[in-house]
């Protein structure tokens, strides 16, 4: 048993919901079930079981015991599972348990804005900080970027936008997926017809009260971002969109927005990125379409712009080497992000040409959801998501049958892939890469989206389970999410929540989604400290541990996904 992680008893530290599984992992060599109490905050016994033995855990070789006591449906706080004398974490039980989190998750995207100024009123107190990168000294960007020669008018403004993570470089690719993800969780929550969709002011943005659902108020900020990167009518490359601005060397942590001196590059087109800016301008002609047309329309004419542009320039792939200042998101396979564009072209237009490039894509009878989850560089999943729930496509019978067999199919191998987990965990013990808490959640929403196909229970329970995972029932005793559990991460990798090495500084706010365990140890501090880790605990709650524990966009958006698909009130 590895040091420091507490007790034998791994739970959902934030808690359960009354109407949702209830389960729990005990590390135990026991070969015998152990007996187990659910106990109240008062101490008193609320249920009793056995634990059911399970083995040694794949992903951490923990000898692991299972408890289930999802039969109790009380509500309360300050409940513990205790086991042998020993308690867990405390956690609640209670249907309003995910509303802080649906809250939270979402405000991190307006605390990575660029390009305005970040409210303490909203973000919390210690939270607010100026405007960055709209080129006031010391900023130098992102107003007027000089770009390549012929290629834009001698510079482009591209301001606005969300810092990826805990640098301050923008990429179109990573901001298409994130963009995506928060406005498909509104067309999720709209067909389920839930209150949290339609007309939603609950959320902590500054446009709340606009009669725009708040979810929709965040993702265009980066929509917005993602326009001004096309490069426009009229020069070379007109249509494509640039790959990434970001610092011309990477900076000091800690670097508040604001004073971040460095000159701001953009970097050439990529096909990945023309195809981002289709997908997600697509797919904001459509949902946008009911509360603004004219910006409906203005994503609609770049999306197809995109969508010629890629086809004309189908192999513009950005170099795996440009890493000076900023990450490469390089990707040799755009295959994938033209199935994904043609697919949202599709379903929002419904015209044949687009219909013809979903069909004829070798993506669109593929497996395109892999054991280890789809990501800003797999975006086959989020054109096949899109084809099996936005009602209308015009697909034959047969084929949207098929497509969505595709989902169910695959949440199917995820429920079966985390029944082999003493963690319940919907990941391979080789998909522990950096970010794995994102292939986590992202494998937990095709579960979630199998449940909205055939309203069947197991599917809701493994993306719960896939939460209670990530929220303190592993391997390290510890909840990913600052703010939600007993031993959650506070020191993430960032350049403003930089509270470890500068005191001066807040910790990540609250919501905030560390990468999570990364077998590969790709950073100095995690390969001194974790040589030799089990794949599931190689992980530091360490600032300077970036490639176990950074923030970043396409990683806090599944999370607020699934906080909204888990804070959704069911039954009467
Ligand atoms: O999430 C990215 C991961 O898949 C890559 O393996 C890694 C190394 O290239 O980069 C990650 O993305 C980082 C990006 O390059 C720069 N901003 C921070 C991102 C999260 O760590």
């Amino acid at each position: 048993q590895a040091a420091g992680t507490g007790p034998a008893v791994r739970v959902n530290q934030l808690g359960y919901l009354p109407d949702g599984p209830k389960r729990a992992t005990v590390v135990s060599s026991a070969t015998a079930p152990l007996g187990w109490e659910l106990r109240d905050a008062a101490g008193r016994v609320a249920a009793t079981g056995s634990t059911v033995v399970h083995g040694a855990d794949p992903a951490s070789g923990d000898p692991t015991h299972l408890v289930d006591f999802s039969a109790y449906t009380g509500t309360g706080t300050g409940f513990t599972l205790v086991v042998n004398g020993q308690a867990g974490y405390p956690f609640d039980i209670s249907a309003g348990l995910y509303d802080g989190l649906r809250a939270d998750s979402l405000s991190f995207f307006y605390q990575q804005r660029s390009g305005i100024a970040i409210d303490p009123a909203l973000a919390g107190a210690g939270y607010g900080r100026p405007a960055g990168h709209l080129g006031v000294a010391p900023n130098q960007g992102d107003v007027a970027v000089p770009c390549q020669a012929g290629v834009c008018d001698g510079t482009q403004d591209v301001r606005g936008g969300w810092y990826d993570a805990g640098d301050q470089g923008k990429y179109v690719v990573n901001g298409g997926i994130a963009t995506w993800q928060l406005v498909n969780s509104f067309e999720r929550a709209a067909r389920a017809g839930t209150d949290a969709a339609l007309g939603d002011s609950t959320l902590r943005v500054p446009e709340r009260g606009n009669a725009v659902p708040d979810v929709l108020d965040e993702a265009r900020w980066e929509l917005e971002f993602l326009l001004r990167m096309q490069v426009p009518d009229g020069r070379p490359l007109a249509g494509t969109a640039f790959h990434k601005i970001h610092d011309a060397a990477w900076t000091d942590l800690p670097t508040r927005p604001e004073r971040d001196a460095q000159r701001r590059e953009l970097h050439r087109p990529s096909t990945a990125a023309t195809l981002n800016l289709a997908a997600t301008g697509a797919q904001c002609a459509r949902v946008y379409a009911r509360y603004d047309a004219a910006f409906a329309a203005r994503c609609l004419d770049s999306a197809r712009r995109a969508w010629t542009a890629a086809r004309a320039n189908p192999a513009m792939l950005a170099p795996a080497s440009d890493t000076t200042g900023g990450g490469a998101y390089d990707d040799a396979q755009v295959g994938d992000e033209f199935y994904w564009a043609a697919a949202e072209l599709y379903a929002t237009t419904g015209e044949a040409q687009y219909r013809d490039a979903v069909t004829g894509s070798a993506f669109h009878t593929s497996e395109v959801f892999a054991p280890g989850g789809f990501s800003w560089s797999d975006t086959a999943a989020l054109g096949r998501i899109t084809l099996a729930t936005v009602p209308g496509v015009g697909l034959p019978a047969a084929d949207l049958a098929r497509v969505r067999a595709s989902v169910t199919s695959a949440a199917d191998r995820y429920l079966a892939t985390a029944g082999g987990q003493g963690y319940a965990v919907p990941l391979p013990v080789d998909g522990y890469v950096w970010g794995s808490n994102s292939q986590v959640a992202n494998n937990a929403v095709v579960m979630a989206v199998a449940h909205e196909l055939t309203g069947q229970e197991r599917y809701r329970a493994g993306a719960l389970e896939a939460m209670d995972y990530l929220l303190g029932r592993n391997a390290l005793n510890r909840s990913y999410v600052t703010g939600y559990g007993e031993q959650a991460s506070a020191n993430q990798h960032h350049r403003f929540w930089a509270h470890q090495n500068d005191a001066s500084l807040p910790h990540p706010p609250n919501g905030s989604f560390a990468g999570g365990p990364n077998a590969g140890i790709q950073d100095p501090i995690a390969q001194a400290r974790l040589a030799g880790c089990k794949p599931a605990t190689c992980y530091l709650d360490d600032i300077g541990s970036y490639s176990t524990n950074e923030v970043a966009i396409n990683w806090n958006a599944p999370l607020a996904w699934l906080a909204a698909y888990a804070a959704e009130r069911h039954g009467p």
